[in-house]
Order: structure tokens, then C-alpha cells, then sequence
């Protein structure tokens, strides 16, 4: 009886932690797009809030330079994470975020977006 009511309780925690967990909703410029113009900033929309203390987001060129300006800054409702950008070039830019929900998971990912053609 005693390990049912334990198993019951492990199924819960790991189905609502799952579901709490911070993940990329959609970003602008849009995962793996191409974009004509550089774009001033990047947004990141995420599935949860976030702690702005421990939420970042890293642009880098091909090279591998930093072409973010600053810390990126928690927006809107606290589920949005937006770095502005120095003028781009044409070439390929990865974007790499690492964030901290309120319910203190934390997840990371990348992604690419190309400027020009
Ligand atoms: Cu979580």
C-alpha cells in the first residue's frame, strides 16, 4: 500500500515538472529563418516566466565574436527574453539562451538564423 502511494506521488512531480520546465516557444528572427535586413534585437518567447537574474542570451557570427550588446533584459509578462544586436553582416548567427523558470528549472538551447541570402 506504503509503495503505491510513493509511486503515485513520483508519476505527479515528474509530470508537473515537466510541464513547468521554461522551453523556446518561437524566437524572433524565427528559428533557422532567413532574414533580408539585420535585426535590431532577438526575442525569445518562452512556455514559462523567467528569473531575469539568471535568463541570458548569447548572439555569435561565424567566428564565434559576440555581436549581442549587453544583457539580455526579461520583457513583457516575464516569459519574453530580448538582447539587442550591433549591425550584422550577411552570414550565419547562432543564438544560444540558457534561462531559469520561477519554479528554478533551468533549460538552455541554440539556434541559427542567416542574414542576406
Ligand atoms: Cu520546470
Amino acid at each position: 500500500m506504503r509503495t503505491i502511494f510513493t509511486i503515485v506521488i513520483l508519476l505527479s512531480a515528474a509530470t508537473g515538472s515537466a510541464f513547468a520546465h521554461a522551453h523556446l516557444d518561437h524566437a524572433t528572427p524565427k528559428v533557422g529563418s532567413t532574414v533580408a535586413q539585420s535585426p535590431k534585437e532577438v526575442v525569445l518567447w518562452f512556455t514559462e516566466k523567467l528569473e531575469p537574474a539568471f535568463s541570458s542570451i548569447e548572439v555569435r557570427n561565424e567566428q564565434g565574436a559576440a555581436v549581442s550588446m549587453g544583457k539580455a533584459t526579461v520583457i513583457g509578462d516575464r516569459t519574453q527574453l530580448r538582447v539587442p544586436l550591433k549591425a550584422l553582416p550577411p552570414g550565419s548567427y547562432k543564438v544560444i539562451w540558457r534561462v531559469l523558470s520561477v519554479d528554478t528549472h533551468r533549460t538552455q538551447g541554440d539556434f541559427t538564423f542567416r542574414v542576406g541570402q
